[in-house]
């Protein structure tokens, strides 16, 4: 968590110098604004001075809302206002002298309730315990864990130096300015700090980068498009990780229409892989609302899911063969187009879903498909999440192989989309639930609307859906997902929340979100509870929003930790699991040792040992191999 906002519970001093430093300010900019008003006029050249209540005004809502940044820059600013009242109070006379010192005299007590402000939050972030969300410090930046600040100081330099000489002064980043997109993640939930970023340009290039890394222990946080859900491609908070964005390595190496496969460098951004397939006549499945950002390498990484999963299956499902790099440097040469290969061990299931932490995916071999003859889309209004489950098996009754999505969403993701996109209206809006379906049909758009429109009908007579529309067109179509994909986004926009991505048998989902919801409006009152997601693979974001009138930084502060308790009890009980798409990144990697098989979890950690001995690679993300880091 961005160390700026308010996160922890202020002690009594940090409330005392907040309110004098309020106070102060408040009587100082009604000083400047009453000099203007009343006594400057009457002063040649003087009227200039009402302006000095206008920096004093923009520092009220960051005083107010305990932002650090504001109280250091008006401890600053504020000597401007002490020696400009010093100089008034010797050189004016009468009422112009008296408020020149009123105002040294405010500005002193400005000053001094500034820094005692500062002095009490850094006491208290030493008293006080890490909160629930804050960005891990993740395992050490160096594997000797005791390292100095001076010997990783000795590393930093040279190490620096020679990246820079590797590859080219241009993609080594280090000016603050252009670090800052890299170390915040996508939810800004985290801002960590990196001891730079790389842009590495080939596979090589990476492979060097490294070797450079590993021989001085210094560990590596690889980014993709940095769209991740759980804090897992920015760096922690000890300045001393590199940062290895795949942003320069996107090429598509090569099109295989005979053999309906690609070769693509890992930053190739999903949208344009898609693109590409298409180019050749052909058709790439995966699909995801970040795909104009994500990048092939990220979405194998994490084994992502999106809309198409339950027809294509997920980014596992469509890849063939990896290239990566290693943590010692060596490079594995795993592209191939074959469908079977049963050779030994499939090693690149091992890197598909780790997250960065076994090696630097650097190219992939992916899976290609004919494109549909006819995609249609259908968008059905539902009275309840039970009724969902059921047009789910009538649709997959009906439609077979076909139906290729299956998303649902409640009334109250919705109406966020409404709230923060006005021009996107959803089709039905008084229902509690309504469902996205989609069809591929690879025969011919008759056939396929036949299909849908007999499913519809078939659907309204049992009682199951209320109402329903068949998009016309594919701009009807996309105005459809665009509603779908637009969730998260109006989340964001509506401020901090908790997301849940929790996957279960699609039956088990109406009994697991009755409970939860009940339990968590005990929990929490008032909370806002934003259900989506892929039904038709049993994945649902279960996403909490605060209260509308709360701060979301505060909601998040007091609910997080005991919300994310209940709902992972609630899915573990039900055989379900606490990340279906997302991965475990740093947000989960102390929850999951609570619902993972001791046995698996053992043997992650051997697996990680064997790969990774020096633990360079993204330490700290989704397991920890010391219990302190
Ligand atoms: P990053 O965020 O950069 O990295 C993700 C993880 O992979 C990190 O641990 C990072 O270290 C690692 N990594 C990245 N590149 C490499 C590499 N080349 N080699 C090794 N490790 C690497 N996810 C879904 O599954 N389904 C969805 O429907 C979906 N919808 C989304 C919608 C929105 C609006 C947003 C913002 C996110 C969504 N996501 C979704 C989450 C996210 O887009 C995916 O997790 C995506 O796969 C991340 O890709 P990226 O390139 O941005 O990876
Ligand atoms: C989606 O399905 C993504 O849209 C994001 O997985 C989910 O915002 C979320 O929680
Ligand atoms: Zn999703």
């Amino acid at each position: 968590m961005n160390s700026n906002s308010t996160t922890t519970k202020p002690t009594q001093e940090v409330r005392l110098t907040q309110n004098a430093a309020l106070l102060s300010l408040l009587l100082l900019i009604v000083l400047c604004a009453a000099w203007e008003g009343s006594w400057a006029p009457l002063k040649p050249g003087g009227s200039w001075l009402a302006l000095k209540a206008l920096p004093l005004l923009f520092a009220v809502p960051g005083i107010f809302k305990r932002r650090l940044y504001t109280y250091r820059w008006l401890s600053l600013v504020i000597w401007l206002y002490f020696i400009e009242g010093v100089v008034r109070a010797y050189s004016d006379v009468g009422d112009s002298a008296r408020l020149a010192g009123l105002e040294t005299a405010l500005s002193v007590l400005l000053f001094m309730a500034c820094a005692g402000h500062v002095r009490a939050r850094f006491k208290a972030s030493l008293l006080a315990p890490e909160p629930p969300h804050k960005t891990p410090s993740t395992e050490p930046a160096f594997s000797q864990e005791n390292a100095s600040k001076a010997e990783q100081f000795q590393h930093s330099q040279p190490l620096i130096e020679e990246l820079k000489t590797l590859l080219g002064p241009q993609h080594v980043l280090t000016a603050p300015l252009d670090l800052m997109a890299y170390e915040q993640d996508w939810r800004k939930r985290s801002t960590g700090r990196s001891l730079c970023v790389v842009r590495p340009a080939s596979t090589l290039e990476v492979s060097q980068v490294v070797k450079a890394c590993a021989r001085r222990g210094v560990s590596i946080v690889p980014q993709g498009g940095n769209t991740g859900l759980v804090v897992g491609s920015t760096p922690d908070e000890s300045g001393q990780q590199v940062l290895l964005s795949l942003q320069r390595m996107k090429a598509v190496r090569a099109v295989y229409a005979d053999n309906l496969s690609i070769d693509v460098e890992a930053g190739c951004v999903l949208a344009q892989l898609q693109e590409a397939a298409s180019a050749a006549g052909l058709f790439f499945p995966l699909s995801l609302g970040s795909e104009g950002s994500c990048t092939i390498g990220g979405n194998l990484s994490t084994n992502a899911g999106g809309t198409q999963v339950l027809r294509y299956g997920n980014a596992r499902d469509l890849c063939l063969g990896l290239e990566v790099v290693l943590a010692n440097g060596e490079i594995l040469q795993g592209l191939s187009g074959l469908r079977k290969d049963n050779t030994g061990y499939d090693l690149k299931n091992l890197f598909i879903g780790s997250e960065g932490t076994l090696g630097i995916i650097t190219a992939a071999s992916l899976k290609l498909f004919p494109r549909p003859q006819s995609t249609l889309t259908a968008w059905a209004a539902l009275n309840s999440l039970e009724d969902c489950v059921l047009l789910l098996g009538l649709a997959h009754e009906k439609l077979g192989a076909g139906l290729s999505g299956f998303e649902v969403m409640n009334q109250y993701a919705l109406g966020l989309v409404g709230k923060h996109f006005p021009t996107l209206k959803a089709p039905f809006q008084a229902y509690p639930w309504c469902a996205l379906m989609e069809l591929s049909d690879n025969e011919s758009h008759e056939h396929a609307h036949t299909q849908l429109l007999a499913l519809l009908e078939l659907a309204m007579e049992q009682g199951c859906v209320q109402n329903a529309t068949v998009a016309e067109n594919l701009s009807k179509a996309a105005q459809m997902w665009h509603i779908r994909e637009s969730i998260t986004l109006a989340q964001a926009q509506e401020g901090l929340n908790v997301k849940h991505d929790i996957s279960l048998s699609a039956a088990s989902i109406p009994a697991f979100v009755e409970q939860t919801d009940r339990e968590l409006t005990e929990l929490a009152p008032g909370s806002r509870l934003i259900n989506f997601g892929h039904l038709g693979d049993g994945n649902l974001h279960y996403n909490v929003q605060g209260p509308e009138d709360t701060n979301s930084a505060d909601f998040l502060r007091d609910f997080e930790s005991p919300i994310n308790d209940l709902v992972h009890r609630n899915v573990f009980a039900l055989g379900g699991s606490i990340s279906a798409e997302h991965g475990i990144g740093s947000l989960k990697v102390d929850t999951l040792p609570h619902y993972k098989d001791p046995q698996a979890l053992a043997l992650m950690r051997r697996l990680k040992n064997s790969l990774d001995p020096e633990n360079i690679l993204n330490p700290g993300r989704v397991i920890r191999m010391s219990p302190h880091a």
